[in-house]
């Protein structure tokens, strides 16, 4: 018996160990780094029918894994994805937005991650520091000269220009990717996610014109295959089967993660969207002078709150701002911005949906029954509100500070922990100004 399932084990796992004397077996270029398997290939290590063309990856001398775009834009993989057909890529000198200058993907088989939402951005060399320009770009400034980085589609007149000439205009790229550093870019040819999902392995096919999606190379069986069945062997096999199934465990581990990661960044929706979302902004939840607050459901079962946005001033900096910063911010206190529109002049804010109302209603509103979470909760709560805050002041890249604390801009989750939403009366302010005038009064009374 244990011989016949030995023998099962054999014939189940020694394609695998075959396929490993392949030349296109997937490599690294250092422990650690990403895997290197079709449609890349390491184009100094591997024969050219290993990859898909456009897809040639290289380990550079410092074991780094260095993918080229057009036009000669050198760029570190950071990720592989297989499934999803994407690849995070970073500058190994911390300067994206500068080798963005040259990069024009349309010569590519790659494409920008959220390709709904990209913005083009124009430079701009300015001798003197306007703090209201845009983004600044340290790393093209020189001594006398910061480079700032503004939409293009809001630049026009709305900017003080002056001692500023434009060098440069961007393709659209992204919103996050001029400060972070980091490139998300996927492909859609070749399509192998489907291939990759059921653990099999994709290739060219035999034309070498589109791919296939083989479970395992062919081997041919002989009668003396009872021969290797050695116990040494079998030991063998069953590390490969097992580092094999727990490698499988990991994979699924990353791309849960994965799937969670890309859920993180805000995404921008259409009006039509935020239309279907909140099913014709049927359930209203609130309303304040800065718009009225919707009900949602995304199509994953995900509960949303919409801020639709009326009375909109200005020339959408603020927009921009809270965005830009607010979607960057990732705290267990603070309320997560999911998504936001951006549709002519129809603005909307897509809010994670805290099922438990505002603190006000359960400070205020209780009726007879006063202080009906207990004191404990309460203290916890005022000590998460506190935590919030004091990250929004200090802890984010930029300080932000908010006008408007009350108990209605408080959210409770399920769990009562208290998050803090509302940045509309919110400013930011760089870490170096010490001082923030403020002379009228902001806000609504609570
Ligand atoms: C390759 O290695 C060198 C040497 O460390 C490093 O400076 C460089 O940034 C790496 N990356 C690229 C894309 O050349
Ligand atoms: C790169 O990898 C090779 C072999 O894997 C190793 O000998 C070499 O020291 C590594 N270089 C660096 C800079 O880590
Ligand atoms: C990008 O490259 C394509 C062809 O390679 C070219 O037609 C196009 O004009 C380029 N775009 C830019 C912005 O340079
Ligand atoms: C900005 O202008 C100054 C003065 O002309 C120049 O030295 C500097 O290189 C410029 N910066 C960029 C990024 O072009
Ligand atoms: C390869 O090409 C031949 C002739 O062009 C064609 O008959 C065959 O179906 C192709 N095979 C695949 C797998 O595409
Ligand atoms: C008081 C109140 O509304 N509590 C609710 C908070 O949210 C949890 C989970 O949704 C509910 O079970 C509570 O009833």
């Amino acid at each position: 018996m244990s011989i016949f399932i030995c023998y099962m084990f054999f014939l189940l796992f020694s394609p695998l160990l075959i396929a490993g004397l392949d030349d296109c077996t997937t490599t690294w270029c250092s422990k650690g780094g990403p895997t290197i398997r079709f449609p890349f290939r390491n184009k100094f290590q591997q024969p050219e029918h290993c990859g898909y063309p456009g897809f040639n990856l290289y380990c550079n001398k410092s074991n780094e894994t260095v993918l080229e775009l057009p036009f000669s834009v050198k760029l570190v993989v950071k990720k592989i994805d297989y499934v999803s057909q994407n690849i995070q890529l970073y500058d190994p000198d911390g300067c994206l937005p500068q080798k963005l200058l040259y990069l024009n993907l349309s010569a590519s088989p790659f494409h920008h991650f959220l390709e709904n939402s990209l913005y083009g951005r124009v430079l701009f060399n300015c001798s003197t520091t306007n703090r209201n320009m845009g983004f600044i770009i340290p790393c093209l400034a020189v001594p006398g000269y910061q480079v700032y980085a503004i939409y293009s589609e809001s630049y026009t007149d709305e900017y003080p220009l002056t001692s500023c000439t434009k060098i440069h205009e961007i393709s659209p790229v992204p919103w996050y990717t001029f400060d972070q550093n980091d490139l998300h870019l996927k492909w859609l040819e070749p399509y192998c996610g489907h291939c990759e999902v059921q653990g099999k392995i994709c290739s060219l096919d035999t034309n070498k014109s589109g791919t296939q999606c083989t479970s395992k190379p062919k081997i041919h069986r002989s009668g003396t295959i009872g021969a290797f069945l050695s116990v040494g062997t079998l030991v063998a096999l069953y590390y490969v089967y097992s580092s094999s199934r727990i490698k499988k465990e990991n994979q699924a581990t990353i791309e849960k993660f994965l799937e969670d990661y890309r859920a993180l960044k805000p995404t921008r929706f259409s009006y039509a969207e935020i239309t279907k979302i909140t099913n014709q902004f049927s359930e209203k939840l609130g309303e304040g002078g800065y718009g009225t607050v919707y009900k949602g459901k995304l199509s994953n079962e995900i509960y949303v709150a919409v801020k639709v946005l009326n009375n909109f001033k200005g020339n959408g900096e603020e927009f921009i701002i809270e965005v830009g910063t607010i979607g960057r911010i990732h705290h267990v206190n603070v309320v997560r911005l999911v998504g936001y529109c951006a549709d002519g002049f129809r603005r909307a804010l897509v809010y994670e949906f805290l099922p438990n109302d505002s603190l006000e209603k359960f400070i205020f509103r209780a009726g007879s029954k006063r202080n009906t979470l207990g004191w404990k909760k309460l203290q916890d709560i005022a000590l998460g509100i506190a935590k919030g805050i004091e990250y929004l002041h200090q802890g984010c890249d930029q300080q932000i500070l908010l006008f408007d604390i009350k108990p209605h801009n408080i959210l409770l989750d399920h769990n009562f922990n208290p998050k803090i939403c509302d940045f509309g009366l919110a400013k930011l302010c760089c870490k170096e100004q010490s001082g923030v005038s403020m002379t009228a009064a902001r806000g609504t009374i609570g």
